[in-house]
């Protein structure tokens, strides 16, 4: 039992040093609960089941040699183990408690430690998003609404200016209609007065919003050959550079990754791409200078196929969504990828430009008619106060926000989580 008891100590003290969290707490609590209980039954498995020793019984020597050599038989495979000299060995009980105890005392070490990579992961992302929401934090709707909400009583009067507020930060009328609906269900409630409750309400109803727009990955995996990722958008919403900061990611993740570039029209754009290409250290499949961009992107994935890629990333020419003839191109892109192989493209991205706040939504209101957009990437979100255009594009569009750009290096492109989002957006009130 010392051995049991340094151990239990050791435990206790290995979980709670380094990670001072709710969640390593309850797993230590867990497996020191597991600990004695392990502990418990192997101390009273060999006393219950075993007869008394024969000094306390006189005379019944030879039965109770009989009954452990059956006991031995019937442990031997739980208490052997094979040393280092590959040699077979029996574990005494103090032993095994003290093997059982080192074994959760090694799986709390390896929860806690979760634990902590996950909380740094955490706060690195948020790091990220913070500086990406600044200035909507700063200079957009969340800090005129705190103006207005600490300076007077929140009542009809002030309501009509949130109205206003909201829908000047590019939320559109229905995630405007939506987010004054949560604050008036608060009054409703007779916390309309109470500045913290309406920033609940704000809180709530915004995550509500991002959720129902989808919440599953881009289903970036294909069982038969490459999984096809087609990226759209205007001119110079940041596609290109989406496109490197993905093939890096996806290529440091140990997958085959193959970008075309289906963007033909412009030699700069295919040098530029290629510079991405370069720095992420993939392939870039290439056309001749003003070709079919359909039939790049059909080469593009029958190369896919032959060579075992995972994924093959298709650039595209950036186009107005008001150019029909420009829009039909595009159309016929994803026709030829499906040709290529059959379900292809599995996702297309369309790359929004956040700074452009509702415009973004009309963009994306089009490009979704004449192709099936399945993602968003939202790019510049640190150079604009319009954040809030994400509720804007989810309320409005129903598709998922994948994906958020905060910078122009190869780190600054985050996978968006709605949770972390609504957290930073609205952190501090
Ligand atoms: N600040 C900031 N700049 C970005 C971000 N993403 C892209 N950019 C910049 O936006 C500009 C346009 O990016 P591109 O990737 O060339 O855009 P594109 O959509 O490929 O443009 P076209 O091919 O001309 O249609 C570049 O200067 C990028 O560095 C971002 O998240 N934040
Ligand atoms: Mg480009």
């Amino acid at each position: 039992m010392p051995q049991l008891m340094t151990l239990t100590r050791q435990l206790t003290f290995a979980t709670s040093a380094p990670v001072a969290d709710a969640n390593g707490l309850v797993i230590a609590g867990v497996v020191l609960a597991v600990v004695a209980v392990v502990a418990f039954l192997l101390l009273r498995k060999p006393a219950s089941r075993l007869p008394k020793s024969a000094e306390q019984r006189p005379g019944a020597v030879a039965q109770d040699q009989v009954a452990r050599d059956r006991h031995d038989r019937t442990g031997a495979k739980a208490t052997l183990r094979i040393g280092a000299d590959g040699k077979a060995r029996k574990l005494s009980p103090e032993e095994l408690i003290q093997e059982a105890a080192e074994n959760a005392m090694a799986q709390a070490a390896a929860a806690a430690e979760a634990v902590g990579v996950r909380k740094a992961h955490k706060d690195g992302e948020r790091a990220f998003l913070q500086t990406g929401l600044d200035k909507t934090r700063t200079d957009g709707f969340v800090a005129r609404l705190g103006k207005l909400f600490a300076a007077k009583q929140i009542d009809e009067a002030v309501l009509a200016e949130v109205e206003e507020v909201l829908y000047r930060a590019d939320l559109g009328v229905k995630a405007t209609q939506t987010l004054l609906a949560a604050i008036r269900d608060a009054s409703s409630r007779k916390e309309l007065s109470d500045a913290a409750h309406v920033w609940q309400a704000l809180r709530q109803r915004s995550l509500e919003t991002l959720l129902t727009a989808g919440t599953e990955p881009m289903k970036l995996r294909v069982a038969d050959g490459p999984a096809v990722l087609m990226v759209v958008g205007v001119n110079g919403s940041g596609k290109t550079t989406t496109i490197g900061k993905l093939a890096h990611r996806y290529a440091g993740e140990g997958r085959k990754v193959l970008v075309a570039a289906g963007d033909t029209f412009r030699a700069a754009a295919v040098d530029q791409l290629e510079v991405w290409c370069n720095r992420a250290g993939v392939p870039i499949h290439r056309g001749k200078d003003n070709q079919d961009p359909a039939s790049v992107c059909f080469a593009a994935i029958e190369r896919g196929k032959a060579e075992g890629f995972d994924l093959v990333i298709v650039d595209t020419a950036g186009r107005l969504h008001t150019n029909a003839g420009l829009m039909a191109e595009l159309q016929k892109c994803a026709r030829v990828a499906d040709k290529a192989m059959p379900g292809a493209p599995h996702e297309v991205l369309l790359v929004l430009d956040a700074t452009m706040g509702q415009n973004a939504v009309k963009q994306a209101e089009q490009f979704r008619e004449s192709v099936p957009v399945t993602a968003i990437a939202l790019t510049k979100l640190d150079g604009t106060a319009k954040g809030g255009v994400v509720l804007a594009i989810a309320e409005t569009l129903k598709i998922p926000v994948q994906l958020v750009g905060v910078g122009e290096k190869m780190q600054d492109l985050r996978d968006f989580d709605a949770e972390l989002f609504v957290e930073t957006l609205f952190a501090g009130h």
